[in-house]
């Protein structure tokens, strides 16, 4: 047995005047919670230090950019990885990351992990960036990521925490490949932030049913992996959009183990034992005995 306790760190809405310094503050109360439950690591959201910025379309680089972290930790976030280091307590948080790159600047959907030491060991750039990039007026709000971010390149996994670990940012959650390219690498768990408006603009017959697909894609991508998933939510009515909550952990069987039941500031917890990502991995999902490559070459070609 090879024991992570986790706790999903979910936030309740992140308003646009509310400072990082108090959202930090909220960080730290959901960190202490779960230190006080013997957790090893919390998880926090997506783009969890800000409001969800890309629901506005700006023409201002500038005002832009307020919502971009161009260091980690920079002055603002330093006292969550002091908190961690000082109780022993490792965490993933979701932050826009601003970077510069060859000489060019670079904005990414970006997520860390850290370990109990306080370093980072881990980073990952979301892939699916969805939405639109151009302002569509018609939208009740807008979900312009694909304006204000660059996509990443590939889903990597590190091995920490007793176990290998792997990332991946919202709407790379409904995408089977985003799991399977970790499942290739031996992941046994997957972390992953959330920003998930209940209403979808372009497609308001799947509003009933936005909570229902949250939970059917990672715990689809749970069990034909054969690895954990912890998915956490900035959840509630933020800057009048109401977003969906159902933070959980799920095991390699496919079955939530532990799940928020507010759409506030809120922790779940689980004592997750790694190893039983090995009878999934051994048997269904034995990838080198049952993979059929030749099959799926379309999957990959453009
Ligand atoms: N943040 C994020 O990726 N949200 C999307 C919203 C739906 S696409 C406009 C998601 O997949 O949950």
């Amino acid at each position: 047995t090879r024991f992570v306790t986790i706790a999903a760190g979910q936030l309740g809405p992140v308003a646009r005047t509310e400072t990082r310094t108090a959202v930090v503050a909220r960080l730290m109360a959901l960190m202490r919670q779960a230190k006080a439950n013997g957790c090893d690591l919390i998880v926090y959201p997506e783009l969890a230090l800000t409001a969800f910025f890309p629901r506005w379309y700006f023409e201002d680089q500038a005002e832009i950019d307020s919502f971009f972290e161009r260091e980690m930790p920079g002055p603002e976030t330093r006292g969550l990885f002091d908190l961690a280091r000082e109780i022993g307590i490792g965490f993933y948080l979701g932050y826009a990351e601003l970077t510069v790159e060859a000489g060019i600047v670079r904005r990414y959907n970006t997520s860390i992990l850290v370990e109990k030491s306080g370093a980072i060991v881990a980073r990952y750039r979301k892939v699916h960036l969805p939405g639109h990039a151009e302002h569509e007026p018609w939208r009740e709000f807008q979900h312009l990521e694909k304006r204000y971010f660059d996509p990443g390149d590939g889903f990597g996994v590190t091995e920490a925490f007793g176990g290998v670990m792997g990332m991946a940012i919202c709407n790379d959650r409904r995408w089977s490949e985003t799991y399977r390219v970790m499942g290739l690498q031996g992941v046994e768990m997957v972390m992953i932030g959330y920003n998930t408006p209940v209403h979808n603009p372009p497609a308001p017959e799947h509003d009933d049913l936005s909570l229902f697909h949250n939970h059917l894609v990672m715990q689809a991508g749970a069990y034909q992996n054969g690895t954990f998933v912890v998915g956490v939510a900035k959840a509630g009515v933020e800057e009048g959009v109401d977003h969906i909550g159902g933070s959980c952990v799920i095991a390699p069987s496919g079955e939530i183990i532990s799940r928020c039941t507010t759409k506030g500031d809120e922790i779940a917890l689980a004592r997750c034992d790694l190893d039983l990502c090995n009878s999934y991995k051994r048997t269904t999902f034995n990838f080198d005995v049952h993979r059929q490559p030749h099959a799926y070459g379309m999957i990959v070609e453009r």
